[in-house]
């Protein structure tokens, strides 16, 4: 629109943004215009004429009391309501396939460990007009990635998973921004997010030099690290099994429950006693320390990938018939055909 002073609108929330924000603006503008000319008018209209003028005295006017509360407080509610909408839809990613990005923010310096691409530093190569969801974390103080152009804004905080998504409208490239003060380099830490078209964003994504996900990564870690020793049909029930956990609800001791989201799956594995789940002891030794930001993301991506061991054959082939599945009657409750399949799931599995 105005090239120089404004971003561009690369994204499917940046107009809705952006008319919240001229929305804002016009309103200001009218009031400005408004209260300054009421000002002038009657500054001259009832300026003191001769020296002996004593002004009338007024006791107050209902009506106008009244209008003047009432307007204003609809106007400032139309703004509550329409912020809060594009407020939650922006930091809401909705249901359904999108394109899932890790990051990792430090000083001073934004990190994409890859999900099927390549490993990338201060950039980010997206796919235009798909969804990407990102799940982001620092690794010593506050961040915050800034999109301009996308209209999108998120503190990346230590410790914590935080989520959000965005969708590129148009093919380019645009600047990553640090946008929370975090120290001496942070004005250097600065990167650019890559849209590219779908076939474009698919010959990147194959040029990856090897194959070793995050995924492939998580399994190697979830066998060196033991984690199988009590998380698989074979270690006696131990732990439970994790295949399929991801976004379901766990039924945790004392009755409460929560969605298997990727906060919990770090808890999970950070500070396990802190959501016990039914059923179990809470014999699982904590992996704070032993692994580090990078390794928790493999780990959850692996885990993400173990899929349910009676339920996915029918999902499975829904959308593309691989053969196997689609022969064997599937009964309702036959679970010990299915059940012998061991949980070394395809890492290759695409959202
Ligand atoms: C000594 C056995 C043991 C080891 C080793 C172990 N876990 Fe666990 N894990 C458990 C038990 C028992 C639970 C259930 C009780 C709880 O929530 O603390 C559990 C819970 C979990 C949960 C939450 C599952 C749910 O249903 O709520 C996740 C995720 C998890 N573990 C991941 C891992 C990962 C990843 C590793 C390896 C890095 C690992 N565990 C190593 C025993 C173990
Ligand atoms: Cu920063």
């Amino acid at each position: 629109m105005w090239p120089s002073l404004f971003p561009e609108e690369a994204s499917t929330i940046a107009p809705r943004v952006d008319a919240l924000y001229f929305f804002l603006v016009a309103v200001s503008c009218f009031f400005v215009v408004l209260i300054a000319g009421m000002l002038l008018l009657f500054a001259i209209k009832y300026r003191r004429r001769h020296e002996h003028d004593v002004g009338a005295s007024i006791h107050g006017g209902m009506v106008l009391e009244v209008t003047w509360t009432l307007i204003p407080l609809g106007i400032a509610l139309i703004m509550f309501v329409w912020g809060a909408k594009v407020y939650f839809d922006e930091y809401t990613p909705p249901p359904g396939n999108s394109v899932i990005v890790y990051g990792l923010a430090k000083q001073w310096m934004w990190k994409f460990p890859p999900m099927d691409g390549q490993r990338e530093i201060n950039e980010l190569h997206v796919p235009v007009n798909q969804r990407v969801k990102l799940i982001m974390t620092s690794q010593d103080v506050i961040h915050s990635f800034f999109v301009p152009d996308f209209r999108v804004k998120m503190d990346v905080l230590p410790g914590r998973y935080r989520t959000m998504w965005f969708e590129a409208t148009r093919t380019g490239t645009f600047h990553l921004f640090c946008a929370e003060y975090c120290g001496t380099g942070h004005s250097r830490m600065v990167g650019q997010i890559v849209v590219m078209s779908p076939s474009d964003y698919q010959a990147w994504v194959a040029g990856g030099v090897s194959h070793n996900t995050l995924a492939s990564a998580g399994q190697t870690l979830f066998t060196n690290l033991a984690c199988a020793s009590c998380h698989s049909a074979a270690s006696g029930s131990r732990g439970p099994v994790l295949n399929g956990i991801y976004e379901q609800r766990v039924k945790l001791q004392g009755g409460q429950s929560v969605i298997a989201d990727d906060a919990y799956l770090r808890e999970s594995i950070m500070n396990p006693a802190a959501k016990v789940a039914e059923g179990y002891q809470p014999i699982m030794p904590t992996y704070q320390g032993l692994v580090d930001d990078e390794q928790l993301l493999e780990l959850i991506e692996y885990i993400k990938t173990l899929k349910p061991a009676a339920a996915s054959a029918p999902s499975v082939t829904t959308s593309e018939p691989e053969g196997q599945g689609t022969s064997q009657p599937i009964t309702e409750h036959g679970k010990s055909s299915s059940a012998v399949s061991s949980p070394s799931a395809a890492p290759t599995a695409q959202r």
